[in-house]
C-alpha cells in the first residue's frame, strides 16, 4: 500500500485487531498503527479507537497539538479516505459516537471518585486543584484536597499482581520487587514534601498574554508527608551501587508509570543520600491514593511534581534521559518571545528544581481584607523554593509593591538543605485609608533569590514556571 492508497471508512472499520492490523483514521489521513501499539507503553489503549478517528483520542491524551506526535502519527499512515468520506465536516455515525463514547468510559472506569472540593480544570484525564483557602487552613494537605494532575486515565493495578522492576545497561536480568518485598526489605523513611506542577498560576501568565495549557490559578501545589524507602537504598540493595566502568555513563533514572507516563531525574540527585528521594507507598498516614499513585510512587522532593513519577512499574539507570513525551516534548521553558514553533525542545533543559514561589491565598480576589488598629489583617499565604532550600523572607505589600511588611512565617523545620516542604504566611500591613487595596507578595529563599516582579520577563508560551510577584485586588474595610 503506498501513501497514496484510498480506503473506506468502512475499510478502516474491519481493522481492528492485531491479526488484520489495527488502522485508524485521523482527519482525512489513514493509519496503521499495529505497531505503535506494540512498542509505546500504554499504547494499547489506543485498541479502543480501533477502526474509527483517532481524533477523540489524542485530544484526551493531550497530545494533539503537539507537531512530534503529529510526525510519529504520519510514520504510520498507509493512505487516505477516499474523497466521498473525507468530508472535513464529518460526523461521526451514531454507532462512531457510541463506540468513542463507551471507549472514554472504559478508559477511565478505574478514575476513583474526588473529593467535590476539588477545583475541577479537566475530569477526564482528571486535572483538580486544591481551593486556595484550603491550601494554607492545613499545613499538610489532607489527602483527598491534595490536588490531582493526571495526563492519562488512572490505571487499575492488582496489587497482589504489582511488581517494581529495577534496570541497568550492566544488568543481565532486571531486578522485580513486589510491594511487600519493598515494604520488607528497606528502611522505611518520612519524609514532608511539597508538591508543585510548572503550570501552576498558568492562568495568570494567559490572562497576561495567551499561553497553552490548562488553566491552572495558584492550587497546583500541596504538601503531604510521604513514607517510603529510600530510592537510593533500593538501587543500591537490588543492582548494587553502580560499577566503576558506568560511574561516568550513568547521568540519569528514569521511571516508568503503568498507565504510559513518563520521567527521569539526574543521577546524582536520585543517589544523593541527602536527597530524600523514595519509594513511597503512604500519604499522610494512609495507604496512597489511587489518584496520587498507588500502591508506589517516585518522590522527587524539591524537583517539580512532574517528576514524582505515580503508578511506577519500572526504573532504569541510564545514560539518557527519559525518552517519554513528558521528559522530552514538554516540561521545558522558553524565552519570552519565542512562539510554539520556534521552541526547540531538542536542546531546551528539562525542568526539574523550581524557582521561588510564593501566592496570598487570604483574602481572594474581591473578598474585604479587615482593617485593625490601621493595619490590613489576617493576610495569609504559602511560599516555596525547589531544591531543597527554604524561605527566608515574604514580603508583602497593600499598595502594589510601594512599601513592604515583613511576613511571619511558619516554616517546616527542615534541615538546611533539605526544606522540601512549603513556608506558611501571615501579615498585618499598614495602611493610610479603607478602599481598595492591591496586595502583592514576594519571598526570598535561602540562596536569596527573588520572584521576578513581571510575567512579561518571564512569559513563556507554555505558561510554566510562572512565578512572578502574586498580586490580588481586594478592599480594606474597618
Ligand atoms: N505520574 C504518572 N504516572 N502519571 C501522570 O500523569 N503527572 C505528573 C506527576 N506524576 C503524572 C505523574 C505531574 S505533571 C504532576 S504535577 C504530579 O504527578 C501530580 O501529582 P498529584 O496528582 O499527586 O498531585
Ligand atoms: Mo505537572
Amino acid at each position: 500500500q503506498s501513501k497514496q492508497s484510498l480506503f473506506t471508512r468502512g475499510d478502516v472499520r474491519s481493522h481492528t485487531t492485531k491479526e488484520t492490523g489495527i488502522w485508524v483514521t485521523s482527519n482525512d489521513g489513514v493509519y496503521d498503527i499495529t505497531d505503535f501499539v506494540d512498542i509505546h507503553p500504554g499504547g494499547e489503549r489506543i485498541l479502543l479507537a480501533a477502526g474509527h478517528s483517532i481524533d477523540a483520542f489524542w485530544a484526551i491524551f493531550s497530545l494533539h497539538n503537539s507537531p512530534e506526535t503529529k510526525e510519529l502519527l504520519e510514520s504510520y499512515r498507509i493512505g487516505n479516505l477516499i474523497p466521498a468520506d473525507q468530508d472535513p465536516t464529518y460526523n461521526a455515525t451514531r454507532d462512531d459516537q457510541s463506540a468513542i463514547t463507551s471507549a472514554l468510559e472504559r478508559l477511565f472506569e478505574n478514575d476513583p471518585i474526588r473529593d467535590p472540593l476539588l477545583i475541577s480544570r479537566s475530569d477526564r484525564p482528571c486535572n483538580a486543584e486544591t481551593p486556595p483557602e484550603l491550601l494554607t487552613r492545613d499545613f499538610v494537605t489532607p489527602n483527598n484536597l491534595f490536588f490531582v494532575r493526571n495526563h492519562l486515565p488512572v490505571p487499575e493495578i492488582d496489587v497482589e499482581e504489582y511488581t517494581l522492576e529495577i534496570d541497568a545497561p550492566w544488568v543481565k536480568n532486571p531486578i522485580t520487587l513486589t510491594l511487600k518485598d519493598l515494604q520488607r526489605k528497606f528502611e522505611h523513611h518520612d519524609v514532608m514534601t511539597t508538591l508543585q506542577c510548572a503550570g501552576n498560576r498558568r492562568k495568570e501568565m494567559h490572562d497576561a498574554k495567551p499561553v497553552k495549557g490548562l488553566q491552572w490559578t495558584q492550587g497546583a501545589i500541596s504538601n503531604a508527608i510521604w513514607t517510603g524507602v529510600l530510592l537510593k537504598d533500593v538501587i543500591e540493595q537490588s543492582i548494587g551501587p553502580v560499577p566503576k566502568e558506568w560511574a561516568d555513563k550513568i547521568k540519569h533514572v528514569q521511571f516508568h508509570g503503568a498507565e504510559g507516563y513518563g520521567a527521569s531525574i539526574p543521577s546524582h540527585k536520585a543517589l544523593d543520600p541527602r536527597g530524600d528521594c523514595l519509594l513511597t507507598f503512604a500519604m499522610n498516614g494512609s495507604p496512597l491514593p489511587k489518584d496520587h499513585g498507588w500502591p508506589v510512587r517516585a518522590l522527587v522532593p524539591g524537583h517539580v511534581a512532574a517528576r514524582s513519577v505515580k503508578w511506577v512499574t519500572k526504573i532504569t539507570l541510564a545514560e539518557d534521559e527519559s525518552e517519554s513525551h513528558w521528559q522530552q516534548r514538554d516540561y521545558k521553558g522558553f524565552g519570552p518571545s519565542k512562539t510554539l514553533e520556534e521552541s526547540d525542545y531538542s536542546t531546551a533543559v528539562s525542568i526539574q528544581e523550581m524557582p521561588v514561589q510564593s501566592c496570598v491565598t487570604v483574602p481572594q480576589p474581591n473578598e474585604t481584607v479587615p482593617v485593625v488598629e490601621g493595619r490590613a489583617t489576617g493576610i495569609k499565604g504559602f511560599a516555596w523554593s525547589g531544591g531543597g532550600r527554604g524561605i527566608v523572607r515574604v514580603d508583602v505589600s497593600v499598595d502594589g509593591g510601594k512599601t513592604w511588611t515583613d511576613a511571619k512565617l511558619t516554616r517546616p523545620g527542615q534541615e538546611a538543605g533539605k526544606e522540601w516542604a512549603w513556608t506558611h504566611w501571615e501579615a498585618s500591613v499598614p495602611v493610610t485609608k479603607e478602599g481598595p487595596v492591591e496586595i502583592v507578595c514576594k519571598a526570598v529563599d535561602t540562596s536569596y533569590n527573588e520572584q521576578p516582579r513581571d510575567m512579561e520577563s518571564v512569559y513563556n508560551v507554555r505558561g510554566v514556571l510562572v512565578s512572578a510577584w502574586h498580586r490580588v485586588k481586594a478592599e480594606a474595610v474597618k
